[in-house]
């Protein structure tokens, strides 16, 4: 069996990737959550069942906009906590199959993001508010939590344990290579053997041996000999750790910050508060320089489409990508500490700088006094100037660094490198 390192080698590199939240719920666009959320009822989340058609699912076109936005992997949702699968699952009749859609979505998704080179990755809901062996009453993440009928219905547990266990078989042996399962989520004493965890991730590990798993089974993947079921990558949510993840030794552990571009995962029609272009982008530098990967939501529709405000999006970050992706893919953390005027990423002995508060004159590389072989701007190979200003040995002696002129650059504004 491969190590986690060599099976996170590929993350590493590629640091970017497509979440797409997508299920019934784009239909009341509240969000993934509505059913939870507005305690709604069996019945009336059936109506959504019913009615689901998908009709203008193309996830050719995700893929298409997820190549040009220089994402190299994708997440979708194939279940959420709604317990509606988007595939066509031999242990339920609440799938996408038995909707108006008539179809095995998953399967589309796969073939589509694989087609254009994209790794493919599978969320799936360990919660499940729609099966009856799933814990109601009592249980703060379900909608019958309050329903007093529910209180002393008898559930065996391990019932639904057999049917998640199953469908994640079926997810992993129906689709072919699949580079991701990521699980959501653990919470309370639901976590790690609750899930029968070590029996989960051996069975996936057999089935595809190279794939990565999310740390949201449970244990402790910062620990010095985590769990077998603690995980490949670390998985804040909508946070990106100060310092980045290390384990108990200090060594960095591979680490993904999923992050959405509005405020809700699934589609939310009054939702508008989109991140911009740029904030995505430092947001992905951020993440690069403390070694982490960027896993950026978007909601597609009822109709299966995504939103304009987030195709334009994608579309910027990837203009950005296309001409400085050579100080994200296959970079990391500096050893050099982050300078005053914007961060690092670097790449063997590539330093990027990326400057976000240029003010005037030269920009100072503390510690590198000496070092800088040459200096030029990634977005179209202008040369640089490595030169101390005049007097500058007054100052730079002392603090041991260089200059490096950015004189003739047109250095807009914004997502600069
Ligand atoms: C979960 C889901 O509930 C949510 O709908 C979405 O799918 C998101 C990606 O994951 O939400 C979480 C899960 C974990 C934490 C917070 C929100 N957490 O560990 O803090």
């Amino acid at each position: 069996m491969s190590t986690r390192e060599e099976r996170t080698r590929w993350f590493l590199r590629d640091r970017f990737g497509l979440f797409i939240h997508w299920g019934l719920y784009a239909i009341p666009a509240r969000g993934e959550w509505v059913r939870g959320n507005e305690r709604m009822s069996r019945e009336h989340y059936l109506r959504y069942f019913h009615e689901f058609d998908a009709s203008r699912y193309d996830p050719k076109a995700w893929a298409r906009a997820a190549k040009q936005a220089g994402q190299k992997y994708a997440v979708l949702t194939t279940k959420h906590h709604d317990g509606f699968c988007l595939f066509d699952s031999k242990l339920t009749d609440f799938k996408a199959t038995n909707t108006p859609a008539g179809r095995d979505l998953v399967r589309e998704y796969v073939d589509a993001f694989r087609a254009e080179g994209i790794a493919v990755g599978l969320y799936y809901s360990l919660i499940d508010w729609h099966h009856d062996d799933y814990p109601g009453y009592g249980d703060k993440a379900h909608p019958d939590r309050d329903n007093e009928a529910a209180k002393d219905k008898p559930i065996q547990f391990d019932r639904y344990l057999d049917y998640m266990h199953g469908q994640v078989e079926e997810l992993l042996t129906q689709y072919g290579k699949i580079d991701i399962m990521w699980f959501d989520f653990s919470y309370d004493n639901m976590t790690g053997e609750k899930w029968r965890a070590t029996e989960l991730v051996r069975k996936i590990r057999s089935i595809q041996p190279d794939i990565l798993i999310d740390n949201r089974l449970g244990g402790h993947i910062r620990a010095a000999e985590p769990e077998e079921y603690a995980g490949d990558f670390f998985s804040p949510e909508q946070i990106i750790p100060p310092g980045g993840i290390v384990d108990v030794n200090g060594r960095s552990i591979p680490w993904e910050a999923c992050i959405t571009l509005n405020d809700n995962w699934g589609y939310h029609s009054e939702d508008r508060n989109y991140k911009s272009a740029k904030q995505v982008v430092r947001t992905m530098v951020e993440c690069v320089s403390k070694n982490g990967n960027l896993l950026l939501n978007v909601g597609p529709d009822a109709k299966g489409e995504m939103t304009r405000e987030s195709l334009s999006v994608l579309g910027e970050v990837g203009e950005w990508l296309r001409l400085n992706g050579d100080s994200i893919y296959g970079c990391g953390i500096s050893e050099l500490a982050k300078p005053e005027w914007g961060r690092y990423t670097q790449k063997g002995n590539l330093l990027y700088a990326h400057v976000y508060d240029r003010g005037i004159g030269p920009i100072y590389f503390q510690g590198l006094k000496g070092k800088i072989k040459k200096a030029r701007l990634l977005r179209d190979g202008t040369e640089l100037k490595v030169e101390a200003p005049w007097m500058a040995e007054e100052y730079s002696d002392v603090a041991g660094g260089d200059f490096i002129t950015l004189k003739g650059a047109e250095l807009p504004d914004d997502m600069d490198t």
